[in-house]
């Protein structure tokens, strides 16, 4: 924790940053403390023993929709969109949107554990919850479109097709990873993939992810522009200068807020006059909609539609999705604003991965065999992907300038 490498200023510390420092430490003290007594769920991420399920508890792995003593009812996925998404995917497409919600499960699983073995270091944002958004609106995507997203993206990543070997190995800031070790977690890159980062300045994306749209429309492209933003980033002015300038110049922007209920520690009920945030793009006469996070084909759905309105010239789109995290906003953090029971609400109730399980085990397409097949080849991949990002050189020192100006002539197209 970067909080213990401060050096001890001694007497040369005013009160004022004495105070705080002592605060600081006292906090990290605390919630460490609380991690080794097993008092903080949402530190650690997830259990060591790899045969406990993917959401850790072992209720959940039954697929049963059945509501008896010893089974929780887990909500079932809308069944029109279901039927919807079978006649225009197909199975097999659907079972690889299982595999890459589970290889993200245990993904995230895996750079927790690493994480705290102290192999990655820095900030490390897990995604666990939120698969469903990732995958259902990569599934809409084309390769041709473009995606520009928040700090917490590795799920984004892998979903768009990224090497979970590149990914993890710039988790742990190797020369292998995709960016070169460079941009570590919160900064995942591959321009292959039209896959165009993992930004830290909460909104700020956004108008990145609006001039991709724009050069898009202006390159006369089939394409639009992902753009994801966290509902902490509603209101920052950027935001809404970016959705005006979108909609007035009808570029084609899909503005994805992964609602996830905190901005770190804060409730969005807290922060936010608007609730029902799809209302905010009424002032700019833009489409919007609120979509079921935890429902990959929901998400799919809303964004396909999104993606036919934005390419037929009819401007962007500002979708509400509603998900939530596991894991605490950051490793970092003890989660102490919300309760053990809230978390596991969603987990037993909306889990995305168990609701897609369900329905494909009830609709005879996977066996339960099957699906532990799946996630047994996933944990394996991403078993592997540690080994190698662990293996991995670091960058050699030689290279530290290097990218920090582009190489003139530059390429422009
Ligand atoms: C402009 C700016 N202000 C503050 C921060 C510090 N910060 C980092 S993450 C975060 C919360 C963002 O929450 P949200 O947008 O809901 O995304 P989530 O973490 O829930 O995915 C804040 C305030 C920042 N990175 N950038
Ligand atoms: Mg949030």
């Amino acid at each position: 924790m970067a909080l213990y490498s401060t050096p001890i200023l001694g007497d040369n510390l005013d009160a004022s940053m004495r105070a705080n420092y002592t605060f600081v430490r006292a906090d990290a003290r605390a919630v460490l403390n609380n991690y080794y007594l097993g008092l903080i769920e949402d530190i650690a991420t997830g259990p060591e023993n790899d045969d406990i399920d993917l959401e850790g508890h072992m209720a959940k792995t039954e697929t049963t929709t059945e509501t008896t003593d010893d089974h929780i009812q887990i909500e079932e996925l809308d069944e029109e969109l279901a039927t919807k998404a079978r006649e225009e995917l197909g199975d097999e497409k659907i079972i690889e949107m299982l595999r890459s919600m589970v290889l993200q499960r245990r993904f995230e699983q895996h750079a927790g554990r690493a994480y705290q073995r102290r192999k990655i270091k820095g900030f490390c944002h897990l995604y666990s919850g939120q698969e469903a958004v990732a995958v259902g609106s990569m599934t809409a995507a084309t390769d041709d479109d473009y995606v520009v997203t928040h700090y917490r993206e590795h799920g984004h990543a892998l979903a768009r097709g990224m090497e979970p070997n590149g990914v993890m190995a710039e988790l742990f800031g190797k020369k292998t990873g995709c960016a070169g070790g460079r941009g570590g977690s919160m900064h995942l890159y591959d321009v292959e993939r039209n896959f165009l980062g993992g930004w830290g300045i909460v909104g700020g994306q956004i108008a990145l992810g609006n001039g991709v749209a724009f050069a898009a429309k202006y390159r006369d492209e089939e394409a639009v522009c992902l753009s994801y933003l966290g509902d902490g980033a509603i209101h920052q002015g950027i935001v809404h200068e970016t959705l005006n300038m979108a909609a007035l110049w009808n570029l084609p922007l899909i503005a994805i807020v992964e609602n996830n209920e905190y901005a770190m520690g804060t409730a969005l009920e807290r922060v936010s006059a608007v609730k029902e945030l799809e209302k905010k793009a009424l002032s700019y006469d833009m489409a919007s909609e609120t979509v079921d996070g935890q429902d990959v084909f929901a998400v799919w759905d809303a964004i396909s539609r999104a993606r036919k309105r934005a390419v037929t010239g009819e401007g962007p789109t500002w979708l509400d999705v509603r998900t939530y995290r596991y894991h605490g906003h950051s490793m970092t953090d003890p989660a102490t604003y919300r309760t053990k029971e809230e978390v596991d609400e969603v987990r037993d109730l909306r889990d995305p991965i168990v609701r897609l399980r369900n329905w494909l085990v009830n609709e005879d397409i996977l066996t339960q065999e099957d699906i532990d097949a799946i996630d047994d080849e996933m944990e394996k991949v991403v078993k592997d992907s540690v080994k190698f990002a662990d293996e991995s050189d670091f960058p050699d020192v030689s290279t530290l300038t290097d990218n920090v100006y582009v190489e003139w002539p530059a390429e422009i197209d």
